[in-house]
């Protein structure tokens, strides 16, 4: 059986080569134009950036390594008695473009399993923190104060070859992410349920098996199932997304300190540039509520229209609840997105897992999301403005954790933030894999583009 490590090392020079011939062959092909209105409009639709694990497409949702949700759903390794995808074999597809076997999706979990725990200076560090304090600040403070064991850092302080960097950027990515439950866990416990202990690491589980026990609600089978799936398509949606694009800057912009004091020796393990610190900042991306903080915000908006409407709650109901949402400048949480211009796949993945399930299909908050999309893409059409009618992921992932007993929404965006650590450290790895440049887009001031486009 091979090990991750060994599956990379096979891929590598293939797509090295790649990326080679593509440089010197059409280094200066043209992909698109430039206009002002990307500059000013949140640079959507432009093509600028390399990412190799998932593309997007408007219209069919995501692909991971050329792979649908329901192609995964039928080809990944679950666990020994489950059905969903599991995270430790979309990893593996992710980093390396292979479907794991059984065997080497099994090793990867003992793996993860054997480096879960926390240091101790961060479960005191944790503790520490106020109960108040948002469980995302905490998630982001927690994985920064990792890097304290960063690999990739104490090596590139000895001093390593740019073509060994990668190995060092994967034994970090795969710490951090066996890690990422523990942390998760601990919040959750502090937070909402003071005092009580947290479930031991079973080594023969695979990782959100381990999750949910260390939450605290092991033996929900359900439950286990539902998030191996979450966590598994949450787990990358291309490359500019707000969270995935900063992981990848951050590495970037460090890099750039790392080369431009390259020559004084004691800076060099003193920058930022190690997996833990990046994905720190991704998940602060996260955090914002047009992006993984909509988590959240959807059940919230749901809870107040079933407090606002009562328990029988038609679609003329939710219309009006609609309209005066957006009537108060307020945007629909769940709905819309920065590339997709249909229903999110992964949105149709989740509402799959409740269609065969009769109790989850009894549960009033998970029949109000059902009955919110009858109506909610009309609506929008009609209002106008939102390129995207159609749900996205956040409209349909959170009813269902309120269904099993996880009722903290507040918490919500931390289980995003678990997942999207598959995508985003991926692609650290292939950036350094790749030996990718440091990012430096080009800025330009309004008087600037007037002079430009007047000239
Ligand atoms: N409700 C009301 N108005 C919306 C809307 C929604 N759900 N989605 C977009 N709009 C509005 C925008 O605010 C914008 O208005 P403006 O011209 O007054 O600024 C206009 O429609 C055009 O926006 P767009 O081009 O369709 O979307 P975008 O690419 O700028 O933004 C997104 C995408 C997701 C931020 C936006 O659709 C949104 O705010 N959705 C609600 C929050 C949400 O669900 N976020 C989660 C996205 C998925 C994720 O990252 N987890």
């Amino acid at each position: 059986t091979k090990t991750l490590r060994q599956a990379l090392e096979e891929v590598i020079p293939a797509k090295q080569a790649q990326l080679k011939a593509l440089k010197a062959e059409h280094g200066q092909a043209v992909l698109g134009d430039v206009k002002v209105e990307h500059l000013i409009g949140g640079m959507r639709g432009l093509k600028s950036m390399l990412w190799e694990a998932s593309v997007l497409d408007p219209l069919e949702g995501i692909r991971f390594h050329g792979m649908t949700i329901p192609d995964c759903q039928r080809e990944l390794p679950a666990a020994p008695e489950g059905k969903e995808i599991i995270a430790e074999s979309m990893l593996w597809l992710l980093l390396t473009g292979k479907v794991p076997t059984e065997a080497e999706t099994r090793q990867l979990s003992r793996e993860l399993a054997e480096k879960g725990e926390l240091p101790a200076y961060v479960e005191k560090l944790i503790d520490s923190l106020p109960t108040t304090l948002h469980p995302m600040t905490q998630l982001g403070m927690g994985v920064a104060a990792l890097n304290h064991d960063s690999a990739f850092a104490a090596a590139y302080e000895k001093g390593i070859k740019k073509s060994e960097y990668w190995t060092y950027a994967l034994e970090d990515s795969i710490n951090l992410i066996a890690r990422l439950p523990a942390l998760a866990a601990r919040i959750f416990r502090n937070v909402y349920n003071p005092g009580t202990p947290i479930a031991g690491i079973n080594k023969e589980l695979d990782l959100v098996g381990n999750y949910v026990n260390m939450l605290g609600y092991g033996g929900n089978h359900d439950l286990t199932e539902y998030l191996r799936l979450y966590i598994s398509l949450h787990g990358d949606h291309e490359g500019g997304n707000a969270s995935a694009h900063t992981a990848r800057e951050i590495l970037a912009s460090c890099m750039d300190v790392v080369q431009a004091n390259a020559c004084l020796k004691d800076l060099v393990g003193s920058t930022l540039s190690d997996p833990y610190l990046s994905y720190a900042a991704a998940l602060y991306a996260l955090a914002g509520p047009l992006h993984g903080l909509a988590n959240q915000e959807v059940l919230r908006w749901q809870l107040n229209m079933r407090k606002e409407l009562g328990d029988n709650i038609t679609h003329e109901h939710i219309k009006e609840f609609l309209w005066r949402t957006l009537k108060s400048g307020q945007v629909v949480p769940g709905y819309g997105h920065g590339v997709l211009r249909n229903p999110d796949p992964r949105f149709t993945a989740l509402q799959e897992f409740c269609d065969t399930r009769p109790e989850l299909l009894a549960d009033p908050i998970i029949q109000l999301v059902k009955k919110t999309y009858d109506v909610a893409p009309d609506v929008l059409k009609e209002h106008g403005k939102t390129k995207n009618p159609y749900p996205n992921v956040d409209a349909a992932s959170g009813c269902v954790l309120h269904h099993y007993g996880i009722t903290q929404f507040k918490y919500y965006t931390v289980i995003f933030g678990v997942s999207r650590a598959l995508g985003a450290l991926t692609q650290f790895v292939w950036s350094r894999a790749l030996g990718l440049p440091i990012e430096r887009p080009k800025s330009l001031s309004m008087d600037a583009i007037e002079k430009l486009v007047k000239a």
